[in-house]
């Protein structure tokens, strides 16, 4: 991104415009919104697939957040996807034959901590499904306002995984520990009503480190290349605890 403005001698705001209007982006929409276009509006934009958020809608959305933190004129920045999901978590077509090795060394969606650490206030619009890594990028959000069709969840225990972007550890500050884990350990959603509950802001860092961890071990598991397997071939998964 850096390259292809800097080659292009554009500053920030023709930086912006040159990506929007150029259809830089394959999963996202991105544009300047408000009188004084002080709005930095993300739309997650993958609606076949319900907003998975693959290696590049991830990659795509560190690049707008990029262009809006160094633009002067944006305040705040709005993520948001359609009434249908706001995003049903990390792409499991993408991940399904991941190694634990693999994981490991390339230390498998480390970077998705980027929304957590920008310098502006970052809100989250949530309707439909936020599952998972949905869930868990609304969570790095400043500030979530939730729709009427918003649904709440940590479905991974059905995929033969755990959350592995700060799902435990920000849900339980978020909805308290006993609902976070019976999420957790259930896969269960909770609407927007349910998830009205006290705000929550940490560093995280040593819980989400050893969640990463654990997150990279269920992929040396059967049990996660059944679930996995099974939700790409529509069936129910068959777990054999191995
Ligand atoms: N990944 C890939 N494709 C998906 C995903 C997904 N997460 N969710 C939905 N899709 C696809 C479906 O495969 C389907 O595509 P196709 O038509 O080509 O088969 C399309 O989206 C529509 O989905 P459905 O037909 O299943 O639609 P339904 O309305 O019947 O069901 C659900 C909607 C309930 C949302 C269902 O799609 C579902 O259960 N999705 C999976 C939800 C899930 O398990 N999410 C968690 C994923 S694991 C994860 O996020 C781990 C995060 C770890 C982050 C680690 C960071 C360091």
């Amino acid at each position: 991104l850096d390259n292809f403005c800097k080659t292009k001698f554009l500053t920030d705001h023709q930086c912006w415009f040159s990506l929007h209007a150029g259809g830089q982006y394959e999963y996202i929409l991105v544009e300047k919104r408000g009188e004084k276009s002080d709005v930095g509006f993300i739309q997650l934009n993958r609606p076949k697939a319900l907003n998975a958020l693959c290696e590049g809608l991830m990659r795509e959305l560190r690049q707008a957040l990029d262009v809006f933190e160094a633009d002067g004129e944006v305040g705040a920045i709005v993520i948001t996807g359609s009434d249908r999901a706001f995003a049903a978590g990390a792409d499991i077509k993408e991940m399904q034959n991941k190694t634990f090795q693999e994981c490991y060394r390339t230390d498998f969606l480390a970077h998705w901590n980027r929304v957590s650490q920008s310098k502006k206030p970052v809100i989250a619009a949530v309707n439909g499904f936020a599952l998972g890594g949905g869930c868990e990028l609304a969570m790095m959000c400043d500030i979530i306002y939730a729709g009427e069709k918003a649904q709440f969840g940590q479905p991974e225990i059905l995929l033969g995984t755990i959350p592995g972007a700060g799902g435990t550890q920000r849900l339980t500050r978020a909805v308290g520990k006993s609902l976070a884990m019976e999420m957790v350990l259930t896969g269960d959603r909770i609407n927007a009503q349910d998830a009205k509950q006290s705000a929550f802001e940490m560093t995280l860092a040593e819980g989400n480190h050893f969640e990463k961890r654990l997150f990279h071990a269920t992929f040396a598991t059967g049990d996660q290349k059944e679930g996995m397997t099974a939700f790409v071939e529509k069936r129910k998964a068959s777990f054999q605890d191995s």
